[in-house]
C-alpha cells in the first residue's frame, strides 16, 4: 500500500505552512499529530525550498531539525530528513532518521552520496535543476517526461557509483521544482515512463500547479491550504497506480484516500 509521508517544515518561511511549526515543540507536536492521522513516515526539514528562498546556515539547519528528529524517533516513529546537505543528513541519521530526502538528488552537496552510502539508509533522489532562487527559470523542456527520465537516470548512475545500493534509491519527479505549471502533469500521468521499476515518491501537496488546475476563472488561485482536496485527488490516483509514497501536509486525507483505493482494489474481480 502507498505510504504517507507527513511534512514537518521547521522553518519560518515554507510556502505552504511557513512558520507554523518553527519551534521544536510545535514541530514535534505536529509530527506526532501527523502520525496519529496515519502518516507512516515523518519528513522533517529545516530549510525552505520555496521558489526564491534564501539558503540557511548549516548550524541553524542542524539546530532546527536534530531535536525534532530525536524526539520523534524516540516515540518510535519513522523519520526522514529533508535536506540537501550531507552534514545535516549525517546529524539527522545519528539522531535516528532512517531516510534521507534530498530535493537536489545529491547534486547540491558533492559528499551527500558517499555520506548516504556510509549511513546505509534509503535515499530519495528528486529531480532538480537549480537552487530555489533560480529554479523557475529552468522550466524549459522539449519533452519533460524524457528529460526527467534521463536526468534521474544520470543521478541513479552517480549515486550507485558512489556506493548507494540501487534498491535503496527512491525516485521523485520534483513537482514544482523547475516545473512551473503544465510541465507537472505529464510526469504524474506517465510515472512508469520516467521511473521504470523504481520506488516512486510524489510530492504534489498544495503546490502551485494544483492551485492553477482548480482555479475558478476570474478569481484568484486558491491559497496553499485551499489545495488540499486537489492534493487528495492526486494521492488517490497515485495509490491506484502503485506509487510507493506521497509526501503530504494533510496525512488524514491521504491515509483515507489510500484505504479507499485499497478496499476498491481488493474487491476487483479478476475473473471478469
Ligand atoms: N517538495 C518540497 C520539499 N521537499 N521533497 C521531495 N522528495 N519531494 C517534493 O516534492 C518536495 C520535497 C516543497 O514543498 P514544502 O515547502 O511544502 O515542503
Amino acid at each position: 500500500m502507498t505510504l504517507v509521508m507527513g511534512i514537518v517544515n521547521v522553518t519560518p518561511d515554507s510556502f505552504s505552512d511557513g512558520g507554523r511549526w518553527a519551534s521544536a515543540d510545535a514541530a514535534i507536536e505536529q509530527g506526532l499529530r501527523l502520525a496519529r492521522q496515519g502518516a507512516d513516515i515523518i519528513d522533517v526539514g529545516g530549510e525552505s525550498t520555496r521558489p526564491g528562498a534564501a539558503p540557511v546556515d548549516r548550524a541553524e539547519e542542524h539546530a532546527r531539525v536534530v531535536p525534532v528528529v530525536e524526539a520523534l524517533t524516540a516515540e518510535g516513529l519513522t523519520v526522514s530528513i529533508d535536506t540537501m546537505w550531507a552534514s545535516t543528513a549525517q546529524a539527522a541519521v545519528a539522531a535516528g532518521a532512517s531516510l534521507v530526502n534530498d530535493v537536489s538528488g545529491g547534486l547540491a552537496d558533492p559528499v551527500m552520496a558517499s555520506t548516504v552510502a556510509d549511513a546505509g539508509c534509503d535515499f530519495v533522489a528528486m529531480h532538480w535543476r537549480a537552487p530555489s532562487a533560480l529554479m523557475d527559470a529552468r522550466d524549459s523542456y522539449v519533452d519533460v517526461v524524457a528529460e526527467v527520465r534521463d536526468e534521474l537516470a544520470a543521478r541513479l548512475d552517480a549515486l550507485t557509483a558512489a556506493g548507494i545500493d540501487a534498491q535503496r534509491i527512491i525516485l521523485d519527479p520534483g513537482l514544482g521544482f523547475s516545473k512551473v505549471g503544465e510541465s507537472n502533469w505529464p510526469l504524474l500521468a506517465n510515472i512508469g515512463a520516467w521511473a521504470g521499476d523504481a520506488r516512486v515518491l510524489i510530492g504534489a501537496s498544495r503546490k502551485r500547479f494544483l492551485g492553477a488546475a482548480i482555479a475558478v476563472p476570474g478569481l484568484a488561485h486558491p491559497e496553499p491550504e485551499g489545495r488540499d482536496h486537489a492534493t487528495t485527488a492526486v494521492t488517490t490516483l497515485c495509490a491506484d497506480r502503485g506509487v510507493w509514497g506521497v509526501r503530504v501536509h494533510d496525512a488524514q486525507a491521504a491515509a483515507d484516500a489510500i484505504a479507499v483505493v485499497s478496499a476498491w482494489q481488493n474487491a476487483f474481480d479478476t475473473e471478469e
